[in-house]
């Protein structure tokens, strides 16, 4: 084996740990979302939170004018011929491009069911119709990370689309974390209808958005590429939401394509490095909102409990002042009651005998009076007025010791079980899958 083979096998064997790795952490955390029994998103359900769960690949939605080569870079990049070229602009849709086990082909309505977050599409009439899967078993370059969306080519005039393309770019647009934009030097390098698409996906999502000269080979020589350059960025500076202080369009072409022999510099691999670098953003960004969403949940429960306990002490207070109402309520009126009947020498009473009625009376003072000076013929009224007061009291009661419901032991313990689940066995789930991306990553760099 000669040194240089040998050099590019190893990188080749370092690259395939690599990408399982990478592959091995976006499983994890989306299955650390997904898992039916104990996952994230279920969990935060039941806390009143929606979460998303990350997805396991990274989306790259391909747009530009029709034959600017957007297929032919896909076949290159997944280097399996899984999509057509060269085709003609009626019976093009839309067909994402992924890695399987299997080479399959979907119809539209299987790949919504594949892929649930792009259901949404469904809405917008006639799309479905138009869009297909193609999964392929390549492992090239980092195709296992990538879903790629091909998207029909743009021309201006009169073609009708049967759908409307414009609205699904821009959802797609929403959902993609690259967005490739190819011009190509012939045909009809500003499409203006393109140009009008990349406009407001620019105002959306312009950290999203690379430029790309496609199909360089056929520019010509150098000065005629610049000047179609020039062209393009002029015309794309002429669009107020495209004013980039300097753009940055990398020329690239299809190795195996260049027929002529142009010996322009072809920067495709460029290409590959934005992807790869998106993938370890998104890897990042992933592990970093897990563990936020850690703390999220982690925080909702902590009040929770807070609330509880506060609830716990307020119903508290509210049984001692029911209490303390009801006794009032009971006792006060039987007071009343008792010293009413001794002071007016009540038949009831009577048995006490002369004397001590006397001076009970005598005791009770101003009271005793009070009740002396109510006539006789009153005195069912005055009972019936303290037996009415001593409901009201005893109602007060009732609503002052009305309380709120509080967690059951159970469902505090299920709260910590959370808790506990989410703090420690994700977190450090999370920790050791940080470690081993950046051993991984370091491990790039040393090469
Ligand atoms: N010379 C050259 N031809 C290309 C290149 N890429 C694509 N083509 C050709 O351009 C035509 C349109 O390409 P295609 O990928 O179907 O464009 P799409 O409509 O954007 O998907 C096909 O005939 C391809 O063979 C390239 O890099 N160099
Ligand atoms: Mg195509």
């Amino acid at each position: 084996m000669s040194g240089k083979l040998r050099q590019r096998t190893s990188a080749n064997a370092a690259d395939s740990a690599t990408q399982s790795v990478n592959e091995k952490i976006l499983k994890e955390c989306h299955s650390l979302y997904t898992e039916p029994e104990n996952g994230m998103v279920k969990i935060a359900e039941g806390l009143g939170l929606s979460l998303l769960a990350p997805r396991k690949k990274i989306t790259v939605l391909m747009i530009g004018n029709h034959s600017a080569g957007k297929s032919s870079f896909i076949n290159w990049y997944v280097e399996e011929h899984v999509q057509r070229t060269g085709v003609a602009i009626e019976t093009q849709g839309f067909s994402f491009i992924t890695s399987g086990r299997k080479r399959e082909s979907l119809t539209g309505n299987a790949t919504l069911h594949l892929y649930p977050h792009f259901e949404p599409l469904r809405q917008i009439e006639g799309v479905t119709d138009y869009l297909t899967t193609e999964i392929s078993t390549s492992k090239q370059k980092k195709f296992s990370l990538v879903t790629f969306v091909d998207t029909p080519g743009l021309v201006d005039g009169d073609m009708k689309y049967p759908f409307d393309v414009n609205k699904s770019i821009l959802w797609l647009g929403d959902l993609a974390d690259l967005i490739f934009v190819f011009f190509d030097p012939i045909g009809q390098a500003l499409c203006k209808r393109t140009l009008n698409l990349v406009e407001e996906l620019n105002h959306k999502h312009a950290e999203r958005i690379r430029f790309y000269l496609s199909k360089a080979d056929e520019a010509g020589h150098e000065s005629d590429r610049q000047r179609v350059m020039m062209q393009i960025v002029q015309e794309l500076c002429k669009r107020p939401g495209l004013n980039r202080t300097g753009f940055d369009m990398p020329t690239i072409y299809v190795p195996n394509m260049n027929s002529k022999g142009s010996r322009c510099a072809n920067q495709i691999e460029e290409v590959c490095k934005d992807i790869e670098k998106t993938i370890n953003q998104t890897i990042q960004t992933t592990l970093n909102s897990l563990e936020k969403d850690c703390d999220q949940i982690a925080d909702i429960v902590e009040d929770k409990l807070a609330k509880d306990s506060v609830t716990a002490s307020v119903n508290l207070r509210a049984k001692f002042r029911g209490a303390l109402f009801g006794f009032i309520g009971m006792l006060l009126p039987l007071v009343l009651l008792a010293t009413y009947l001794v002071s007016t020498k009540s038949e009831v009473v009577k048995v006490l005998g002369e004397d001590i009625l006397a001076t009970m009376s005598l005791y009770l003072g101003p009271l005793a009076r009070a009740w002396q000076k109510v006539p006789a013929q009153y005195s069912q009224y005055v009972i019936m007025g303290i037996v009415g007061v001593a409901l009201i009291m005893l109602l007060i009661a009732k609503f002052a010791s009305s309380t709120k419901p509080t967690l059951s032991r159970k469902q505090k313990k299920s709260l910590l079980e959370v808790r506990d689940y989410v703090q420690n066995t994700v977190k450090s789930k999370k920790q050791k899958l940080y470690q081993e991306y950046l051993k991984q990553s370091v491990a790039d760099h040393d090469l």
